[in-house]
């Protein structure tokens, strides 16, 4: 008999798959695109409209489970106390508008707080990123390897833009810095993207200031099985309830910016 974990992964991989294929049948409709905090912050009718498919789908096959979503079809949470799924419909909405790929769904499962499943899939390229608690990270089915520490020196550092001009939110300087000692910096626009890609060890680290749970719970179920650290950017655990920063890495890198950088 399939175990608990095992039953809902299916139902996850298979609501997954069909929001893939939804979003990517989306591209042959006209867009409704609408702001929401600012002028650049998008949201359009499929990402509402692929959380509401989620919604109805976990709460029908799965009443006792509860739904954190971005857009607005989950539950409110004070707590994490039992299965709660963590939804971002599409991560990269502006990706989505724009370019049309580097998107992705995530999904990450938790109980009691823990995460026991993790799921970010990139809908155009086709690459869907799982892990399961303690049975390691694996790309369409194929297992990846652990992640082996690395120096900042040759490391490649996901970090948008903004965060390495003057701006309000912290001092810049340190990631400017940082930026300059690094081997390399990119930024995809799609923070569970990032972290799925640090986690299968395609960059060595990703930084943001200042994400939402949906942006960052798939993501960080990928990096612990894949041997990867995440923390906020002062060290501490990350809380799943409320908006965080995020520094998730490799070993080695993880410490050496944490030390060298932001604690510096
Ligand atoms: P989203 O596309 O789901 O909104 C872009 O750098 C990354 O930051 C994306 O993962 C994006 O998620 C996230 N993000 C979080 N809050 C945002 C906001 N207010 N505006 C734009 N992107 C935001
Ligand atoms: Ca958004
Ligand atoms: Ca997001
Ligand atoms: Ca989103």
């Amino acid at each position: 008999m399939a175990g608990k974990w095992e039953e809902i992964d299916q139902y996850a991989r298979q609501w997954i798959a069909e929001a893939g294929q939804r979003i990517r049948a989306s591209f042959a409709e006209p867009l409704t695109v609408e702001t929401k905090e600012n002028r650049n912050d998008l949201v359009t009718n499929v990402d509402r409209g692929i959380e509401q498919f989620f919604a109805e789908h976990i709460r029908r096959q799965f009443p006792g489970h509860r739904l954190l979503g971005e857009e607005g079809f989950g539950d409110e949470l004070a707590a994490l106390d039992g299965v709660v799924w963590v939804i971002d419909p599409i991560d990269g909405t502006m990706n989505f508008v724009h370019q049309r790929r580097h998107f992705a769904v995530s999904v990450g499962i938790f109980e009691d707080g823990v995460g026991q499943l993790g799921y970010v899939y990139d809908v155009v390229f086709d690459e869907l990123y799982t892990a399961q608690k303690g049975k390691g990270l694996f790309l369409n089915g194929e297992p990846l390897g652990r992640l082996q520490p690395a120096p900042v020196a040759e490391s490649i550092i996901a970090i948008n833009g903004t965060w390495l001009m003057e701006n309000k939110r912290l001092d810049h300087r340190p990631l400017v810095r940082l930026a300059k000692d690094a081997r390399g910096t990119r930024s995809y626009g799609s923070a569970a993207l990032e972290l799925a890609y640090v986690a299968a060890g395609r960059l060595d680290a990703y930084i943001s200031p200042r994400l939402s749970p949906w942006d960052f719970a798939g993501g960080m179920i990928l990096i612990e099985e894949a041997g990867g650290i995440m923390t906020n950017l002062d060290g501490k655990p990350i809380d799943l309830l409320n908006r965080s920063s995020v520094l998730a890495a490799k070993p080695g890198v993880h410490e050496e910016i944490l030390q060298r950088y932001l604690r510096g």
